[in-house]
């Protein structure tokens, strides 16, 4: 793939909402988006997932831009590209640091999709032209507000809602939820806010009817869940601790999850990301696509991957305006009655809004490939 320059914007967007987990209280967000150009013109492009603060993994913007500059730049001018595969192995030399070199490899995608006429969804092979959503709700100042909130998203016809949870906003908070919405499909994600000492009350959690309790014990743990979901019938997915294809394979050999919430950042992009799903397929194991808080370069790219067929499960990827003001792509990704249509235009199939782009972008570095 002749590739010319490369084109890092670190960019400041503000959510709508502030978003809290048991980590922690987003509102502001500062990532980078990268732009891949060849000497047609064609423009590629990607999104960092890390935040500011380390407190989802151990990535944060600045580490982002210190493996970015410092070595995956250098990988990518030194080593041919013919297929955007190439790129995670280009990579191995450098341990980690997923969410950096998803940033750069998600750009190489979707330019080698628009250099091929194609859409991304198409080119990994995806066979769905809608697909299903849910929305993830974090943890409220109220139950009050939290019923509120609810009663909007399923109004708004999201297919399953995720509520946040950690100890004391739990057990408590679902018995109010499943009084008001008996039957509306429900999941909890605790981000690792137990150990195994809340064995007895996170059992709990299966008179909720629930569809599955995402990443309730440490962020990179796979034998203590795996003694928890030999406890509870409520199904375990797991979020945080898989990196690799490699991850998956023992975190289902041990019985770890039933469910997988496959992000590409997390596992260090697109090319991961399919291995993971090609093997929950062949396993008969759920999975789904998670979010992170994404603008629409990273919303666009888990719409195309979401495609792939044993994405079985809604996943996380709300409408643009539940996230931001305005979004950096036309048209912003639209979500009605729970769904997504996909977009068939070559590579992510959003146009970029240059002119969203600009205002949010607050440094801009260009670099020779
Ligand atoms: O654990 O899935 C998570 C947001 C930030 C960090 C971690 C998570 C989340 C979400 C929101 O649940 C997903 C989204 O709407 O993008
Ligand atoms: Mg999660």
């Amino acid at each position: 793939i002749p590739m010319e320059k490369l084109i890092i914007r670190r960019l400041k967007m503000r959510l709508n909402d502030p978003f809290t987990t048991s980590f922690g209280t987003m509102q502001e967000k500062e990532f980078f988006i990268s732009e891949i150009v060849d000497r047609n013109g064609n423009r590629g492009f990607g999104e960092s997932v890390a935040f500011t603060a380390p407190w989802y993994s151990e990535e944060s913007v600045e580490t982002n831009r210190h493996i970015i500059e410092d070595f995956l730049i250098d990988l990518l001018r030194e080593n041919k590209v013919e297929h955007p595969d190439d790129v995670l192995k280009i990579f191995s030399s450098i341990r980690g640091n997923n969410m950096a070199k998803s940033t750069l490899e998600g750009a190489v995608w979707d330019l080698y999709a628009k250099r091929e006429d194609v859409s991304l969804a198409k080119l990994l092979g995806g066979e769905k032209n809608r697909i299903d959503v849910g929305i993830s709700i974090g943890i409220q100042s109220t139950v009050e507000d939290l019923l509120q909130t609810i009663e909007y998203y399923v109004r708004e016809g999201y297919k399953r809602i995720k509520l946040k949870i950690k100890p004391g906003w739990d057990l408590d908070v679902l018995r109010e939820v499943r009084k008001k919405f008996p039957e509306t499909p429900i999941m909890a994600d605790a981000n690792s806010a137990y150990t195994l000492d809340d064995l007895d009350h996170l059992k709990k959690l299966d008179d909720y009817n629930l569809m599955m309790i995402e990443q309730p014990l440490a962020h990179d743990d796979i034998i203590d869940h795996a003694k928890l979901q030999n406890e509870m019938e409520t199904p375990i997915c797991l979020d945080e601790s898989i990196h690799s294809l490699s991850d998956a394979k023992k975190a289902v050999e041990l019985g770890s999850c039933k469910i997988i919430n496959i992000k590409i950042g997390r596992v260090g992009g697109i090319s991961e990301a399919k291995r993971i799903h090609d093997f929950c397929k062949e396993q008969g194991v759920d999975a789904w696509c998670g979010g992170m808080l994404e603008a629409g370069v990273g919303r666009a790219h888990n719409i195309a991957l979401t495609t792939l067929p044993q994405f079985t499960m809604p996943g996380d990827t709300a409408g643009s305006s539940r996230y931001w003001e305005k979004d950096i792509i036309k048209p912003e990704v639209v979500v009605q009655d729970g769904v997504i249509h996909v977009p068939n235009k070559p590579g992510i199939g959003y146009e970029i809004d240059d002119n969203a782009l600009e205002t949010y972008t607050i440094e801009k570095k260009e670099y020779k490939l």
